[in-house]
């Protein structure tokens, strides 16, 4: 195969304005892949807030014709200072939106909850693609047993973990949206907050990536877990902007995945801001 036609995708972590860790990672990313280009590259979303430089980075994805994001819950939050959210916009850590021109503000409007490589893309061989094979991105995660187009944008841009449920048998029927309320209190979105609590006595939320059985999905969010590998996800919030590692994933087919990370600088005055 003529390498030069061969397409690679190189999938992004969260970067939350670290703009030079963004670069270096891209210029590492293609040194793994021989100096070809990628096709595309593709952030997780959360490409702003808590880092130094988040305008920076919004321009950049905007201005490179073939990079793109799904929009994560921090792009959310900068889109609703930038559009005259008081309460957003007083608070330290959303000055730098002040920055942003129409443009920028019009291309955060216009970032998808997902974005889908159909399991042909990469065309490798006579292979019959089913639809298990193509490979989705959305920043925080899915709801399992769903159709994509009917999982909620709060479940796309903040879901971490999963309350299984039980049926009166003890016999599983269901996964939930979980949420951890102020004070550690499990709240599952149902009213009747006793049966919850007697309830989750017994059923310990999971990782929404362990659950998952495909499509393929990459996925960020979720810092304190760092990187996830589970069999049908792959979560790349390694944390750069609290000092870990900026990661990405270098697609060049529907089974080969290279992992790339760059260690990022400590930015941590700007993330203890309110
Ligand atoms: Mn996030």
């Amino acid at each position: 195969m003529n390498n030069q036609k061969k397409k690679n995708i190189l999938v992004v972590g969260d970067v939350h304005g670290c703009y030079n860790e963004l670069l270096e990672l891209h210029n590492k990313a293609l040194n793994e892949n021989d100096q070809i280009p990628f096709q595309y590259v593709i952030l997780v979303g959360d490409l702003c807030n808590k880092g130094p430089e988040s305008a920076k980075v919004i321009r950049h994805v905007r201005l490179s014709s073939n990079w793109f994001s799904v929009r994560g819950n921090h792009d959310d939050g900068a889109l609703l200072a930038t559009l005259g959210g008081r309460s957003r916009l007083q608070k330290n850590k959303y000055q730098w939106v002040e920055a942003l021109s129409d443009d920028d503000v019009q291309f955060m409007a216009d970032l998808p909850y997902t974005i889908k490589i159909p399991g042909d893309f990469f065309g490798v061989g006579e292979i019959k693609f089913e639809q298990n094979d193509d490979t989705i991105i959305v920043h925080a995660g899915l709801i399992p047993n769903r159709e994509i187009e009917t999982q909620e944008i709060k479940t796309m841009i903040t879901i971490r973990d999963l309350l299984p449920r039980y049926d009166e048998d003890d016999k599983f029927t269901h996964y939930e949206y979980y949420e951890k309320r102020k004070g550690g209190i499990i709240e599952n979105g149902c009213n009747d907050t006793k049966a919850i609590c007697k309830d989750n006595k017994e059923n310990d939320p999971v990782p929404w990536g362990t659950a998952w059985n495909g499509p393929f999905v990459i996925f960020g969010h979720d810092a304190k877990r760092k990187l996830q590998m589970y069999d049908n996800a792959i979560g790349l919030d390694t944390g750069a902007v609290y000092g870990g590692m900026l990661t990405g994933l270098i697609l060049s087919s529907n089974t080969e995945r290279k992992l790339v990370s760059v260690k990022s600088k400590e930015y941590s005055a700007i993330i203890g801001k309110k």
